[in-house]
């Protein structure tokens, strides 16, 4: 039986960090705090969940299609690659979203792994009962996956392992406080590492 606890990793894919084609600032120092979790995690022997963004080339979520966004993390792309810096155990469970062509969708609970088992019944079957959230971006994907995640999970917010878009200044802390309200409770990896959490 694996851990009640599971690791969400949100998105840490190229096109999400610098140089990439919807860059967040800073998006790829998350990697360096979330290889710290992913190493406890796979010591306690607790799933480790990694979700992508994995576009068609034409779907309405981009703008060219009647979307909001540039072409970004398109099936098979080195921009849809996870961030080299990220390190990924071989036992990583990918879960991939947004191939709906018609759909502009953000949470990783709408999510399926290769065999096209939602995220949910992979943590249900699983035991999970506390899922930690980390990766890219704070006031998208990461906002969605939390908000979801907390009608059926407890939920740790790994502040120091995620990265806001920003169109308007200030969203990713709004983001924040909107999940800290809806019950998420903050951990960093000071906190983490202090309170030897097993
Ligand atoms: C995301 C914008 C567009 C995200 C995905 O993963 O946060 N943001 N597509
Ligand atoms: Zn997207």
């Amino acid at each position: 039986m694996s851990a009640p606890r599971a690791l969400l990793i949100v998105d840490v894919q190229n096109d999400f960090c610098p140089g990439g084609a919807l860059a967040v600032v800073d998006g790829d120092k998350v990697a360096a705090v979330l290889n710290k979790y992913i190493a406890a995690f796979v010591k306690q022997d607790a799933l480790v969940i990694a979700s992508r963004d994995w576009h068609p080339r034409k779907t309405k979520h981009f703008k060219e299609f009647g979307g909001p966004w540039p072409a970004h993390c398109v099936q098979n792309t080195p921009g849809a690659a996870f961030h080299p810096a990220l390190k990924l155990p071989a036992r990583t469970i990918v879960v991939s979203k947004g191939m709906d062509p018609d759909k502009d969708s953000y949470s990783a609970f709408q999510a399926v792994d290769g065999r096209r088992r939602p995220l949910r019944d992979i943590l249900k079957d699983a035991g999970v009962k506390e899922l930690w959230v980390g990766g890219l971006a704070t006031d998208y994907c990461v906002k969605a996956s939390v908000l979801d995640a907390l009608k059926h999970f407890k939920v740790y917010l790994l502040t120091d392992a995620i990265r806001g878009v920003d169109i308007n200044p200030g969203d990713s802390k709004k983001a924040i406080d909107e999940m800290l309200k809806a019950g998420a409770r903050e951990m960093t990896l000071e906190n983490f590492s202090r309170k030897r959490i097993t």
